[in-house]
């Protein structure tokens, strides 16, 4: 993507699970994640909308290796809904692990949507969870307040990130992925992400790409 995207009160910036978690010294830590914090508070002071999503589930969810017998971290597993990787537990509802970063600045945030809040079912996407059927609220919301293009951010780009993107497609939106503002856990992993996002018509811009 070339150019300058100018941005309009239509728009809206998605923050995804910026949360002590995924950062350093969290329990499921992502590269780099401390680093997107800054660029995405300044980010917000270029969009009229944010929305935040926060991963937050509950004591003994399915998606934690420690709530299945014999299994390790990070296992792929089935599940009544397809492959799930086992995680280490993470974002545990109302733990500290589950706050935002402590620099984030979220005051600017007109609507935080949890996700993964069902023992069952893990959820990647801040559209859908991991059945791919059951809706977090995000497109109910971003559809009533009439917002058509959506900039992503946030953590991580092959997992939340990623099928955040393709969903939004998936769901009517114009979908930006602002890649200096997201992290990944793997800096390999994200190559098939990053060819689907072609394949689904996402578009890739950077932080300098984007003027208010
Ligand atoms: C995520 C792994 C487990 C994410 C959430 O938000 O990318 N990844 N739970
Ligand atoms: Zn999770």
């Amino acid at each position: 993507m070339t150019g300058k995207i100018k941005l309009d009160e239509n728009d809206v910036l998605v923050v995804i699970d910026v949360q002590k978690d995924f950062c350093a010294g969290g329990s499921l830590a992502v590269q780099n994640a401390d680093a997107i914090v800054a660029p995405i508070n300044s980010l917000m002071s270029k969009f009229d909308n944010v929305v935040i999503s926060q991963d937050w589930h509950p004591v003994g969810h399915k998606s934690f290796y420690t709530s299945h017998e014999d299994k390790n971290p990070f296992e792929v597993t089935t599940m009544p809904y397809g492959e799930q990787i086992l995680w280490p537990e993470h974002c545990i509802a109302g733990t500290t692990g589950a706050d935002f970063h402590s620099e984030l600045d979220t005051s600017k945030a007109k609507a935080i949507i949890r996700k993964g809040t069902n023992t069952q079912i893990d959820s990647y996407s801040t559209f859908f969870e991991n059945d791919r059927k059951t809706p977090t609220g995000m497109a109910g919301y971003l559809r009533q307040n009439g917002f058509k293009r959506i900039f992503l951010s946030g953590i991580a780009t092959e997992y939340c990130v990623g099928f955040s993107a393709t969903d939004g497609i998936e769901e009517g939106f114009d979908v930006y992925v602002i890649t200096d503002a997201t992290a990944s856990f793997d800096n390999e992993d994200y190559e098939p992400m990053h060819k689907r996002w072609d394949e689904c018509g996402v578009t890739k811009v950077t932080m300098d790409e984007l003027s208010s």
